[in-house]
């Protein structure tokens, strides 16, 4: 078989089975790591029937935590991913280019896997700056696209698992025997030891990834780990700008929340014996204050100090008891969330709260004045704002 000429050659010593292990499996584990965050990321914003009633709610920052690994390991992602392709682009040109049915489909696998790699980070990174540029729910084609990657990086896996076996520990090199015929002759033609050469390719290699990938997480964990928030240069939102020392995703305005409807606020709360408060009435409540962290799924994150009404004790007024599980309406018509579900493992805890207050002060309209929900261990896109019904599901 004759290689066509206009095919490119390459010299490079790091376009190698022992590099691309190297890389590959540092990227494994920063998609591991982002898979099964995600998971959890999941499972709590669409809790399957089987876990009703026993979502966590400690600890209480859990989520801020998950996300926010789910946020780092998925940008760190981004340069493992680069550097990786770059170690095997001349794979792309290899001759002939089909061997055989089984070489077809483990190329076709790999090409799923690389578009969907690509296809899954670029979606992430731009919802992590709220970016929304397309027709399709991000959550269902994100979800959608995890199980693609997982199914077709088994499949890589399982190809090249040999090869990976071979790679995985660094080969003590044989002394090079100059001239040798018995094929341990790592010298090169100018002398040089091609190996070690090779080794300190690497080793550079090693490092400027490293420096990459710190770099990029450094700038954007800020977001969510506070004490290096003053190096987030990068992270799209300062957890400490906003009203209230909060930031806001949405505000009233973009909620469409009108003057009129926030005169005329009621709660309602149903149950056996249902009823309405006004604001007043629920301010004349017992006041519970809870410190818990608004933890966005975009990944900023921001503990907080609030001050309201236990769900659990507007739920036992209306003869509800412990542990049903909610519809929670908001003000919001428009938009995905203004009406969420609370699991009954929420609702029976008494961190959760119907907040009216938001660091000592009365919330402000973007905070979901007059009444917002915060519970413990729970995405931030639950935590509705501008709650004027709780409604019990059977
Ligand atoms: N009604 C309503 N509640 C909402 C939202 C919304 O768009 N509408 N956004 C949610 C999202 S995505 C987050 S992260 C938090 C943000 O809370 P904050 O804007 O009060 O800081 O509110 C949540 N509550
Ligand atoms: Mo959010």
């Amino acid at each position: 078989m004759t290689i066509p000429a206009r095919l490119p050659r390459f010299r490079g010593t790091l376009h190698d089975p022992r590099t691309a292990t190297v890389v590959g499996r540092l990227l494994g584990i920063a998609v591991l790591l982002c898979f099964l965050t995600g998971l959890i990321s999941h499972y709590l914003q669409e809790p399957p029937a089987l876990f009703s009633g026993h979502l966590p709610t400690r600890p209480v920052s859990g989520y801020r935590v998950t996300q926010g690994l789910h946020i780092v390991s998925g940008i760190a992602a981004v340069p493992l991913l680069l550097v990786k392709l770059w170690t095997v682009y001349p794979q792309l040109f290899q001759w002939p280019p089909v061997r055989s049915v089984a070489h077809a489909l483990e190329r076709l696998s790999i090409a799923v896997l690389v578009a969907g790699t690509l296809l899954e980070l670029f979606i992430g990174l731009l919802n992590t700056v709220q970016w929304y540029p397309w027709p399709f729910g991000f959550r269902q084609v994100h979800w959608a696209l995890a199980w693609v990657i997982t199914g077709s990086l088994l499949i890589h896996l399982g190809v090249k698992a040999p090869t990976i076996g071979r790679h995985w520990r660094r080969h003590a090199r044989p002394l090079p025997v100059p001239g040798g015929t018995d094929g341990t002759d790592r010298t090169a033609p100018d002398g040089s030891d091609a190996d070690a050469d090779a080794d300190a390719d690497r080793r550079a290699l090693m490092w400027g990834l490293a420096a990459a990938v710190g770099a990029v997480t450094l700038v954007t964990a800020g977001q969510s780990v506070t004490p290096l928030k003053d190096l987030a240069l990068l992270s799209p939102r300062d957890p400490d700008a906003g009203p209230q020392g909060l930031p806001v995703n949405r505000t009233a305005h973009a909620a469409g929340i009108s003057r009129a409807a926030v005169r005329n606020w009621r709660l309602y709360v149903g149950g056996p014996r249902p009823y309405e408060l006004t604001l007043r009435q629920l301010r004349a409540m017992p006041q519970h204050s809870v410190e818990l962290p608004i933890a966005c799924v975009e990944g900023w994150s921001k503990s907080a100090h609030w001050e309201g009404v236990r769900i659990r004790d507007l739920l036992a007024r209306a003869g509800v008891e412990d542990g049903a599980r909610l519809r929670v309406v908001s003000l919001e018509t428009r938009g995905g969330y203004g009406v969420t579900e609370m699991d009954s493992a929420y609702t029976r805890d008494g961190l959760t709260l119907l907040a009216l207050r938001l660091n000592g002060q009365v919330l402000s309209p973007d905070h979901g004045y007059p009444a917002r929900v915060i519970a413990p261990d729970r995405p931030g896109v639950l935590q509705t704002k501008w709650v004027t019904r709780l409604e019990v599901l059977a």
